[in-house]
């Protein structure tokens, strides 16, 4: 789905190698990648919708929210949105026409998580996520789990399947048409960000792919998987077609490469570099896309194929960018098969 146009801003290709030996060979380079913001707080989310998304978030810290306030009041903007057809209200349905939702945030100090899968008639699966990290002794309610907790905690059951939606997935379903990845089935919001303290906080939130299995749970809710935040280095989320990530922990991979000394952008791209090795499929045929900020406030995405739209906020800034593209001419290789020392 394009949101806003793609520039095909194609990466410098840093080859892949692993372990210790990638930190440091790829360091120098990542250097030269690293965007920094100029203030406090950042935000930064998936899509050119995270750019609302991101302002709403902004606000809401400048009147005083926390950094989590600021991150959950910016994915329920998303969420609220019915033109959004991936996230919340007016997201497409499961096959069998029912919208199911998910949604994870996480917070810094003492990395604590809440997260819903799966959950059906409830606007904002974020808000529900930030309930179950606070209100209760778990992390994680799927299903009617989650809708009965969320009822019991004042939130409203309503139908979030608008005309527009019912009328699509009719059709879709008269004519059996296999949706493909890249269409316009999938768009999650992933937002990540960090206050003036180095407090980090994220959530995401997505309908998940389009005419799924009801039942079907992507990466966006799993902890690691579409989001990550670590107090100590930084945070990162993800979109794209969750398969290709919950296998792999991806955004808790990001995180980690920073923490070996990877600028963002750069922990994105090799992990999505590694991803590509380890399925072996050709690497655009994996449609995944990484966001990342560390700790100093440096920040960065990549993204499969052409690289995906990414938007960052902080005071007196607010942009849509162009990601690092991740495709097969850009990196030099195929898919996943090359052993790691043949990339070297
Ligand atoms: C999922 N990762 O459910 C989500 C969908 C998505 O951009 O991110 N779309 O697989």
């Amino acid at each position: 789905m394009k949101h806003c146009s793609r520039r095909g801003f194609l990466s410098q290709g840093v080859i892949a190698v692993a372990g210790g030996a990638m930190a440091k060979s790829v360091q120098s380079n990542a250097q030269s990648h690293s965007k920094v913001a100029s203030g406090r707080p950042v935000f930064v989310s998936t899509w050119g919708f995270g750019k609302p998304a991101n302002e709403a978030s902004l606000r809401t810290h400048q009147e005083g929210g926390s950094i989590l306030d600021a991150v959950e009041a910016g994915i329920r903007l998303t969420e609220a949105d019915e033109s959004n057809a991936s996230v919340g209200f007016g997201g497409k349905p499961a096959a069998n026409g029912k919208v199911q939702l998910d949604a994870c945030i996480m917070y810094g100090p003492g990395a604590k998580a809440g997260s819903v899968g799966g959950i059906e008639d409830i606007k904002h699966p974020i808000s529900v996520a930030r309930a179950v990290m606070e209100k209760t002794p778990h992390v994680m309610l799927v299903g009617q789990g989650a809708k009965a907790f969320a009822l019991e905690q004042g939130f409203a059951a309503e139908n979030l399947l608008t005309a527009k939606q019912r009328k699509e997935w009719r059709e879709w379903r008269r004519e059996k048409r296999k949706m493909e990845a890249g269409e316009n089935n999938h768009d999650t919001i992933a937002l990540v960000g960090i206050d003036a303290d180095g407090t980090l906080a994220g959530g995401c939130s997505t309908s998940g792919l389009a005419y799924k299995i009801p039942g079907r749970v992507g990466d966006s809710p799993i902890l690691g998987s579409g989001l990550y935040v670590d107090n100590e280095i930084g945070a990162a989320g993800a979109t794209g077609v969750g398969e290709n990530v919950m296998r792999f922990c991806g955004s808790f991979m990001v995180v980690e490469y920073m923490r070996q000394g990877l600028s963002p952008e750069e922990a994105c791209a090799e992990t999505i570099r590694r991803i590509a090795r380890l399925d072996g499929r050709p690497i655009e045929d994996l449609h995944i896309n990484f966001i990342a900020v560390d700790k100093k406030g440096r920040f960065g995405a990549a993204g499969t194929g052409d690289g995906f739209p990414y938007a960052v906020t902080y005071p007196g800034y607010s942009e849509v960018l162009q990601s690092k593209a991740l495709s097969k001419k850009a990196i030099g290789i195929e898919g996943g098969n090359a052993p790691i020392e043949d990339q070297q």
